[in-house]
């Protein structure tokens, strides 16, 4: 046995109490997860001293979703092996102790997943930086289908107890409001890099109650009120907001975005004054990076510790704050553009109002000096019509903006946010997004890492991804033909689980065809069925067509309140019963809805996919990360040249990616005329799909929902235009081009050739490389090794 047994042993009995070989896999879980902060714990503090005395960035997120980490670690600290002998020796098996984890799922999609990569990317390079974020108690809520319909059910990830967040009581802070008073109590997650002795950490504030210390409203009649308050505080830090994309002007929201990022501003001022005695040096020694504007408030914020807790003077401040601060843009779409209300302010800390009021003063005199028209001003002002302006202070305080993909990029500098990029054009820049290699292919896709260790002759790709491009050309028949065997023992896989899930059997020569994302209408999940049920009338009009076997598989959760997200999850789930109790169709065509989608069931489907479906609307996407993972695993992207879709073209080619449909910059005019009835009457198949949304041959259980989203497409509603979406722009050379990918794949050779020239070109979507650019063109930070 080895230490690292022997201890794991010894943790589990002291979770069980019981020997190990009758604890359960909970437990063994639990046991070993301890056992992984027990081998870290000295070099996670020899990480934490290091880094507080030089540069750092700190990387301020409303949301991580860390998913499963038992399995990451392991990997990381080469403890595979030894988890796997301690668990044999107590007739365990790790594979079932590693499905005992519950995902971290703090966090929405995208926004919150990229958050994660980035610290792994942070880790791996030995990078000084830290996150900061919240510890909900409650993740994003469980999905489950019923009679087809999505139902919402928290997400208690916590509740049978977590051995990777360390709470350090004696770095508490103190959050003040106008009405309230809390304790900020952080959770440190160790965050382990692979190769690297290094241990990165994500800090996780969660919200307590003051009663301890105090004591007299306790003792007075104010005894109630105290009660009524420590529900209040254990609000603060309770559940994540469920919108992707989309912001909700709700008190407790912004309470939350206030707790987190004062909580973080006041530890780490202190850690700088403590460290360096002075804040002259302040922003040569730190910067913030804000997770699009959710932490915005830490902008008004390090102004006030500043001046009101360290007796700073506007000016001096003001010249630290606007050196700090980088802020990173995530969406173009109007509806996620943060506001407040002045109301909101006021009554939870008026003093950050007259601090973001003194801004906005200042801002509109600098503004009038550089010749600004009123108009002008008065629209790019922080405050302006009764609300705060979130992104507008995030553009003026930041000494960088950046959007995610280069088409994203382009598109805030002329857009979204074109008059700041018109005075400022160099604070813009353009960092792509990326995704960790070790969780979304080492970690993941164990065969087709074996297979490129073997090709490359080491692992040295785990840790730089470009090593891959080297053998961009090296592709050939025996790597084609382990390919394929790769991927079909990854969809063998699949089957069994999905079967084991949810009941539904799956062939593996299918192909299997995925579309995983939040669902949102300008994501066109909607195109996707469409398409499907014209293929299933298709077979019904011929079942001797020559169509290959396909899986259509879907993960997506809708925001609780999005009404019309939540109609076309029902729609799809009623053509998945439509297709597949149809005796005859369903020997051809499958759709699969995997419940509850998330970190976990995306390491699952992502290995087994063969086409990659990135099919929003030009120009909406601000980046996709899924659409990386993809290509890092071999499937070919079916997509629109939208977010980062345009970037893996063109590393990979045309030949090498299925693209369709309008682009960006030619929407706008084809919109001028474009007539979605016109589309529905003449474009082959349309009017049968949007005909059976309501004729009877599919049920939304009579809530009128499926004749909602075929209105949304023929009809406006007097905000919108009728196929906001351009769907029934889109569907007839989606059809095309899907129906022609279909046929591709029957020549096994060639889509393998195609899908060896996407991993080997996957290096550039690594999170490495992403991080690599902040570190060197933004946080300039060093690698550092303890
Ligand atoms: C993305 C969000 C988002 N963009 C508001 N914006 C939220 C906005 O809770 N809220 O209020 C939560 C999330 N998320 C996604 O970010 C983009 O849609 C993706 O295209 C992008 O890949 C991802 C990471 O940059």
């Amino acid at each position: 046995m080895t230490d690292f047994t022997t201890a794991s042993a010894g943790a589990v009995r002291a979770v069980s109490g019981r020997p190990p070989a009758v604890s359960t896999p909970m437990e063994f879980w639990q046991g070993l997860s301890a056992s992984v902060v027990d081998q870290i714990a000295d070099n996670w503090y020899a990480t934490k001293e290091l880094y507080r005395k030089g540069r750092r960035q700190h990387y301020f997120s409303a949301e991580f979703l860390m998913g499963r980490a038992l399995l990451n670690n392991l990997l990381n600290l080469g403890l595979v092996d030894e988890a796997k002998e301690a668990a044999e020796a107590f007739g365990h098996d790790l594979a079932q102790i590693l499905e005992e984890e519950p995902d971290a799922a703090l966090g929405n999609g995208g926004l919150g997943r990229l958050a994660a990569c980035f610290l792994d990317s942070c880790a791996t390079q030995d990078l000084p930086a830290v996150g900061y974020g919240i510890l909900y108690r409650y993740g994003l809520f469980k999905q489950e289908f019923r009679n087809g319909f999505q139902t919402e059910h928290p997400d208690s990830w916590m509740e049978e107890g977590y051995p990777l967040v360390i709470r350090h009581e004696e770095e508490m802070r103190i959050v003040d409001y106008a009405d309230l008073k809390v304790r900020a109590v952080p959770y440190d997650m160790p965050i382990t890099g692979y190769g690297t002795k290094n241990v990165g950490t994500l800090r996780l504030w969660k919200a307590e109650p003051m009663e301890e210390f105090d004591y007299d409203a306790f003792n007075s009649q104010r005894f109630t009120d105290a009660i009524v308050d420590r529900e209040r505080t254990h609000d603060i830090s309770r559940v994540l907001y469920p919108n992707d994309t989309t912001y909700e002007g709700k008190v407790l929201r912004v309470r939350q975005q206030y707790f987190f990022v004062s909580a973080s501003l006041q530890e780490i001022v202190e850690n700088h004054l403590e460290v360096h005695g002075t804040f002259e040096n302040f922003a040569e020694y730190n910067c913030v990076q804000l997770n699009d504007t959710h932490p915005v408030l830490a902008i008004p914020e390090l102004m006030r510790l500043l001046m009101d807790e360290h007796g700073l003077g506007w000016a001096e401040a003001w010249k630290i704050v606007s050196k700090t601060f980088a802020y990173t843009n995530h969406t173009v779409l109007a509806e996620a553009l943060e506001t407040w209300e002045i109301s909101i302010f006021d009554r939870l800390f008026p003093r950050i109002m007259e601090i973001v009021w003194e801004i906005d003063r200042r801002f509109r005199m600098e503004m009038k000096e550089l010749g600004l028209d009123d108009g002008r001003i008065n629209y790019m002002a922080p405050v302006s019509n009764g609300v705060v302006h979130m992104a507008w202070i995030a553009c003026y305080a930041s000494y960088s903006i950046n959007g995610v993909a280069a088409l994203h990029t382009e598109i805030i500098k002329r857009e979204t946010l074109g008059e700041w990029h018109d005075i400022w054009p160099e604070k813009f820049n353009n960092k792509t997004n990326g995704v960790t290699p070790r969780r979304w292919l080492n970690q993941c896709n164990p065969r087709l890492a074996a297979l490129l260790t073997e090709v490359t002759g080491g692992d040295e790709w785990v840790r730089d991804l470009d090593v891959l491009k080297n053998y961009v050309d090296a592709g050939n028949e025996e790597i084609y033909d382990r390919l394929n065997e790769i991927k079909h023992a990854n969809k063998v896989d699949f089957a069994k689980w999905i079967k084991n899930r949810q009941g539904i059997d799956i062939d593996p020569e299918a192909i299997f065809d995925v579309q995983i994302k939040r669902l949102h209408e300008y994501k066109r999940q909607l195109l996707n069925i469409m398409y499907v049920l014209d293929l299933y009338f298709r077979l019904k009009d011929d079942p001797q067509a020559d169509i290959p076997p396909r899986v259509f598989i879907f993960g997506a959760k809708a925001a609780p309140g999005y009404v019309r997200a939540k109609a076309i999850i029902k729609l799809i789930n009623e053509v998945g019963r439509l297709v597949n109790n149809d005796p005859e169709v369903s020997k051809v065509l499958k759709v699969v809805f995997v419940e509850n989608y998330n970190v976990s069931p995306a390491e699952k489907i992502i290995p087994a996919a063969d086409v990659s479906e990135q099919i929003s609307t030009a120009g909406k996407e601000a980046s996709g990360t899924s659409n990386m993972k993809f290509m890092m695993n071999g499937a070919l992207t079916l997509g629109t040249l939208d977010g980062a879709n345009v970037e893996i073209v063109d590393s990979v080619g045309y030949d090498n990616a299925y693209i369709f449909g309008a682009r960006e910059e030619e929407l706008p005019e084809l919109r001028r005329t474009y007539d979605p009835r016109h589309q529905y009457e003449t474009v082959p198949g349309l009017r049968r799909v949007l005909d059976a949304f309501t004729d009877g041959t599919l049920d939304d259980g009579g809530t009128g929902m499926f004749h909602d989203l075929r209105w949304s497409l023929l009809n406006t509603n007097g905000y919108e235009p009728a196929d906001m979406y351009y769907l029934l722009g889109d569907f007839e050379d989606y059809r095309k081009v899907r129906d022609q990918m279909a046929k591709d794949y029957a020549d096994r050779k060639k889509w393998a050739a195609m899908t060896w020239k996407n991993i080997t070109e996957s290096g550039r979507f690594s999170s490495d490389r992403t991080i690599r650019d902040y570190a060197n063109e933004v946080w300039r930070i060093e690698p550092t090794k303890i």
